[in-house]
């Protein structure tokens, strides 16, 4: 049977983030995808210009009310940007009353990059997101959502073993079940992710070459991959390797385009590398 999976994402007309990605990935995969859609934006908030914003919370609402009335069931929820503390609480709802019995719960906790919040969120916004976290099987956090969650200042990289695993081993406290924290780097040569699973205690690192700057929608990108080749039952660590492999691959396509990263990465071209893990 084919599985279905719950996306809560915003919709950026430009820029190559949050459900432009997602969709494509999910649907490679061979997953259903029901969307609910946070946010209308113009381009994403990381440096295009003015982008426009259509907050989307009173019509989450009335989604997730006309579905219960469908007795919708998923076999993943998948969420990332939201938008406002209020969209937690939908989402909590919806984890509450469309969660299916085999169901992972994959948590991007958009919110902040390089020790800064994202334009529009308010201080408190953090807070809020642990309260989503705890109920995650998974959670996926860049360095500075991390700090966030735990409350700790940030840190800049180049980042010790010893931080990083400190890092995971207090997240998982919180209640996932497996962390995978990106942006890792141990030297200027190389980045990519770690995971984490609390049962076995088990830490693997994924890194690729280091290119300068910043490219935007890869968080999204890795969260997706891991979300589809979870639900087609690849392990975390297995899964994290494929997800920071084909972004690297993205990023060299990228730059092999002369493309500006802001504009989102050149994905398109690497997603038949994922055939292989459509679960039959
Ligand atoms: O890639 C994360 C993301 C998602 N959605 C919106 C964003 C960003 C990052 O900047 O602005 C709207």
């Amino acid at each position: 049977m084919q599985k279905k999976v719950l996306a809560v994402h915003d919709l950026s007309g430009i820029g190559k983030v949050a459900l432009t990605v997602t969709l494509p990935i999910l649907s490679i995969l061979k997953i259903e995808s029901c969307v609910l859609p946070t946010a209308l934006l113009s381009t994403h908030t990381g440096g295009l210009g003015q982008n426009t914003y259509l907050d989307l919370t009173d019509e989450m609402k009335k989604i997730i009310h006309h579905w219960e009335t469908l007795n919708m069931r998923f076999d993943g929820i998948y969420t990332g940007y939201l938008g406002n503390p209020k969209q937690i609480d939908l989402v909590l709802e919806a984890i509450d009353q469309m969660q299916g019995s085999d169901c992972p719960i994959i948590i991007d906790p958009v919110m902040a990059d390089s020790g800064k919040l994202y334009r529009g969120f308010a201080v408190d916004y953090p807070e809020q997101m642990k309260r989503l976290c705890q109920k995650a099987t998974i959670i996926m956090p860049n360095l500075t959502e991390a700090s966030l969650l735990l409350n700790e200042p940030y840190v800049e990289g180049p980042y010790t073993k010893g931080y990083i695993e400190g890092l995971m081993r207090k997240l998982s406290q919180l209640g996932p079940k497996n962390i995978i924290l990106t942006g890792v780097y141990f030297d200027e040569s190389e980045i990519g992710a770690a995971s984490y699973d609390r049962q076995t205690d088990e830490i693997q690192y994924v890194l690729n070459q280091k290119f300068p700057g910043h490219y935007f929608g890869t968080g999204d990108i890795l969260a997706s991959i891991v979300t589809g080749l979870t639900l087609s039952n690849v392990a975390l660590h297995e899964a994290t390797k494929v997800a920071v492999d084909f972004v690297g691959a993205a990023i060299q396509q990228t730059i092999t385009d002369e493309k500006d990263p802001k504009f989102g990465v050149s994905f398109e071209g690497e997603l038949p590398s994922l055939l292989p893990y459509i679960l039959n």
